[in-house]
């Protein structure tokens, strides 16, 4: 039986494990990313092992998320990291190079290679042939350590794409049609490996932009094959020896399959208030916008500000709209610049925004009261946006530009406007002075912590017994959002937990944080897909540190359940979807023995003390994991490993 391009790439880095779907596999990591908001604390945690310097062939640090210096705090943990990053063998990606998944992609994605990254949409650089996965800040600063990362060995599914994508249509249409299929919750435990001569002929941002959003779906990752257009674009970067041919063998076998056939996609919307909740553009033709919003890591490539300034040329951004554009990356506002891109966008009336994450995560450009927001982003949840009430539409590029000059979301092929002719350069205006190298001697480098660097506080052991209230019971696919929420608000605070620890569930609970201290913790009870969304840790580690000792849920996204146990929280699964039910916030629930009934077998007795049952759960957890959990954490299960 041929192997699949997932397979082969698992198979060149698998450090222990078989590759059974399912079977915990550990596998080595050629290169890390962190980004700001999640890269403070993995560098506090990375300081914490005690080791010289990164072990990775490549890791870097990248700026984009906390970019609002509205006083000393951001500013503080751009110094920190920037610091950091020369003591210990870190490349720095200065606040203004761009957002760090198109800045990897641009210069240091490779084929066939591995990344890791603190951050949900790593995946992205899956779009060259790597195999590039998201994960907790603590995974990515263990891999920085030269240590393998563990994960549940996941299905391969086979997405065969025919067919060439008509006018005006985009890698966008490709992988809403993913999400209309797969949705929020069905890529849980699978990677979608993407073949076939449609996926030949998209162009390979066009494949970043797939395999970014495809964390959407709650899958591991997306992996594109490494062919001759993989090659021609790391040549535009001027890097072609950063080559290698990859594709699954013809005869690959995968668990699952899904066809596409390009030929067939309209152009199409995600509506609010889930990326997987999908319309034809065409059935909101109308639909009256204040506010559009080009970028995000999913669409600020050349090909995507190429493809709006092309709607854009020549015409206005409609008076009721405000429109704002970011491109992904220095390389590419400098491309802009120069090619007269960035004076189509200027002259349209377009905001351009600094090279970052921006709006994408709340960092100003929130819409208005009741608003409507047509982004070119991956994610819509409710609030996210800056605007609780404000509705957010996911669209590509095309469609962006083609709403704002009309003021209602407009589908671009009823434009009138002549077919796009993208005419991209023979070479990226590759100008690396924004990443700056670490010294090879960095015995005279100091970390520089201000005041906002907090350092990580100790975790207690895992008690012999869990007692505690339901705090909160919450429905399905709550998001890291709900959990932790971000904004310019609250991301200043990601390197100081017990600031940030004020802000857990605001939005769905407002006294949840204070109820949780003043009950001296509890538990969580969490519909399906609790925790989708971001790979921020924090909300693992900002509700540890407010007393949740276990969160019992119907199913888990793969990240957050992973950030949990790395802290210390208990993620338990309901055996019978009735326990659910029957679950009322405020029943007092304890459960006796904790590790020895995780160590003794897959089910869990938990009992109610205030309706006097007893219901079983199930803890699907790996030995491995247990014994994070009972040593309180895998920062503490590291150190007692070194110590002895
Ligand atoms: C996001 O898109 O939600 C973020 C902000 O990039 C997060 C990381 C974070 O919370 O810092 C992610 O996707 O992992
Ligand atoms: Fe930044 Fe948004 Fe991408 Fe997250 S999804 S990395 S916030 S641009």
């Amino acid at each position: 039986m041929g192997k699949s391009l997932t397979h082969k790439i698992l198979n060149a880095h698998l450090v222990s494990g078989s590759l059974k779907a399912g079977e915990e596999i550990g596998i080595k990591i050629d290169q890390t990313l962190t980004q700001d908001a999640t890269g403070t604390l993995a560098f506090l945690q990375f300081e914490a092992m005690g080791i010289p310097r990164v072990k990775t062939e490549l890791s870097v640090s990248y700026v984009d998320h906390n970019m609002l210096q509205t006083d000393f705090k951001n500013a503080d943990d751009h110094e920190y990291l920037r610091t950091v990053a020369a003591k210990y063998g870190v490349i720095y990606s200065k606040p203004g190079n761009g957002i760090c998944h198109q800045v990897h992609f641009e210069r240091f994605g490779k084929p066939g290679k591995t990344l890791l990254g603190s951050d949900s949409h790593t995946p992205t650089s899956g779009g060259l042939g790597m195999l590039a996965i998201g994960a907790g800040g603590l995974d990515v600063a263990l891999a920085m350590a030269g240590l393998p990362f563990y994960l549940a060995c996941p299905k391969v599914v086979g997405i065969e794409l025919t067919g060439t994508l008509p006018e005006f249509g985009s890698g966008k249409e490709v992988i809403l049609e993913v999400l209309r299929r797969v949705t929020v919750k069905g890529g849980v435990g699978k990677i979608l490996e993407y073949y076939g001569p449609g996926a030949a002929s998209l162009s390979v941002t066009e494949r970043g932009t797939i395999a970014n959003m495809g964390a959407e779906s709650g899958a591991t990752t997306s992996v594109f094959p490494s062919d001759e257009a993989t090659r021609a674009y790391l040549r535009f970067q001027g890097r072609e020896g950063d080559w290698s041919a990859g594709a699954a063998d013809t005869d690959a076998e995968y668990d699952e399959y899904i066809a596409i056939n390009l030929s067939e996609l309209e152009p199409l919307v995600s509506c609010p208030h889930s990326p997987d909740n999908i319309k034809k553009v065409s059935e909101l033709n109308g639909l009256k916008v204040h506010q559009v919003c080009v970028g995000s890591c999913t669409n600020s490539s050349i090909r995507d500000m190429h493809a709006v300034a092309a709607i854009l040329k020549g015409k206005s951004v409609h008076p009721d709209v405000s429109m704002t554009v970011t491109p992904g990356s220095k390389q590419v506002f400098e491309m802009m610049a120069a090619d007269g891109t960035l004076m189509t966008m200027i002259a349209a009336g377009a905001r351009v925004l600094e090279s970052a994450c921006g709006p994408c995560i709340g960092m100003g450009q929130a819409p208005p009261s009741k608003g409507v927001s047509v982004r070119t982003f991956n994610r819509n949840f409710q609030g996210r946006s800056g605007t609780k009430d404000a509705d957010v539409y996911l669209v590509s590029p095309e469609t962006a530009a083609a709403t704002a000059i009309a003021g209602e979301l407009t589908n671009p092929r009823l434009t009138g406007a002549k077919s796009l002719e993208l005419s991209l350069p023979d070479r990226a205006a590759v100008n690396d002075n924004a990443l700056v190298m670490p010294p090879m001697d960095s015995a005279a480098v100091e970390i520089s912590r201000g005041p906002n660097i907090v350092p990580l506080e100790d975790r207690p052991p895992l008690a012999t017994r869990i007692e505690g209230q339901a705090l909160l019971k919450v429905g399905d696919n709550i998001t890291t959002d709900h959990i932790m929420p971000a904004g310019a608000r609250v991301l200043p605070f990601r390197s100081n937990i017990p600031k940030i620890s004020e802000f857990v569930f605001e939005a769905v609970d407002a006294g949840f944080a204070k109820r949780a201290v003043e009950a001296g913790g509890g538990l969580i009870v969490g519909g399906r897909n609790y925790g989708q969304g971001s790979s921020r840790e924090h909300a693992g580690l900002a509700p540890a540190y407010l007393g949740i000792k276990a969160v019992l849920a119907v199913s888990f996204a793969r990240i957050h359940k992973a950030n949990l146990i790395n802290f210390g929280i208990v993620p338990l699964v309901f055996k019978d979807a009735a326990d659910y039910t029957a679950l009322m916030q405020g029943d007092d629930l304890a459960i006796e023995f904790v590790a020895d009934q995780l160590r003794r077998g897959p089910e869990v007795k938990v009992k109610n003390l205030t309706r006097e049952t007893e219901f079983s759960v199930l803890h699907e957890m790996t030995p491995r994991q247990i014994e994070i959990l009972a040593a309180g954490g895998l920062l503490n299960l590291v150190k007692q490993r070194q110590a002895a």
